[in-house]
């Protein structure tokens, strides 16, 4: 393993120890990920969301917390991308976690302020399948890995001053697990979970409904195939 690889790890490690901010890193690396346009090849994990205007829009309220959170970190693996590292950060708290090991390398390129991606790339909470298809479409996702990435959500919880939602998806928000696939399926939702309507929008149809049973039965291949998800999504719009 590259060497400053092993020492981000190691630091991440005892950040996690410290603060359980583990959840807000997994979204850091998404919101800068998931502005991926496959279209004109734009966005991407290039970092651009630490700039303005990309830091300032609505979908990325918050995010400052982990990327202060990373800076301490970033100044003792000076060589390593901050796209690299917030990538990286997002794998190490899955696996912090209890989550699956998800295969990772180093080399993304940090873009400059006038490559910050434009408001709008990212799904809307309160939108259902068609809007969840148009956004992870664009990244190039499938149906598959909509289900798949959404079971992130197993991890965290929505606070009233970034998002206007509240509380978390599971009983256990710090553990990487298939539970968040277990309560959007129980026909009576627990009243100290959240369900937002693009959670729900999972069991619209027969296809990703089926999918949503499988992971719920089964954490081992949601596991196997999340690795794979969240790998493609931590280097879209990357070349290496
Ligand atoms: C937080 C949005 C990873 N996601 C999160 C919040 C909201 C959404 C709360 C933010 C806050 O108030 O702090 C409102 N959930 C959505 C949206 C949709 C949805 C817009 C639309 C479909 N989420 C995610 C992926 C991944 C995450 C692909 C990572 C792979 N998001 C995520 C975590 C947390 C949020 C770990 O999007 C908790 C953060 C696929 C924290 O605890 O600070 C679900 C999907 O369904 C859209």
């Amino acid at each position: 393993m590259d060497p400053a690889e092993k020492k981000a790890r190691d630091l991440l490690k005892d950040l996690y120890d410290r603060t359980p901010c583990m959840p807000i890193m997994v979204r850091l690396a998404w919101h800068d990920s998931g502005s991926y346009s496959a279209k004109d090849n734009t966005g991407g994990a290039n970092a651009t969301i630490r700039y303005s205007p990309e830091s300032d829009i609505d979908a990325n309220k918050g995010l400052d917390i982990a990327r202060n959170l990373l800076e301490p970190i970033k100044e003792q693996v000076a060589s390593m991308s901050y796209a690299d590292l917030y990538q990286l950060s997002s794998v190490a708290a899955i696996e912090y976690a209890g989550g699956p090991k998800i295969p990772f390398r180093l080399g993304r390129k940090d873009k400059p302020k006038e490559d910050c991606s434009p408001d709008g790339r990212l799904p809307d909470a309160t939108k259902r399948m068609p809007h969840l298809r148009d956004i992870f479409y664009r990244m190039g996702f499938n149906d598959k890995e909509i289900v798949l990435l959404s079971g992130a959500h197993c991890l965290g919880k929505a606070h009233p001053e970034r998002s206007g939602f509240e509380g978390p998806w599971t009983t256990e928000p710090l553990k990487f697990d298939n539970t968040y696939f277990k309560e959007i399926l129980k026909p009576d939702a627990d009243p100290n979970l959240l369900r937002l309507a693009s959670d729900m929008a999972l069991l619209d149809e027969e296809e990703t409904k089926k999918l949503v049973e499988a992971y719920a039965a089964d954490q081992d291949l949601f596991f196997k195939e999340y690795a794979v998800a969240h790998q493609k999504l931590s280097e879209l719009g990357c070349q290496f």
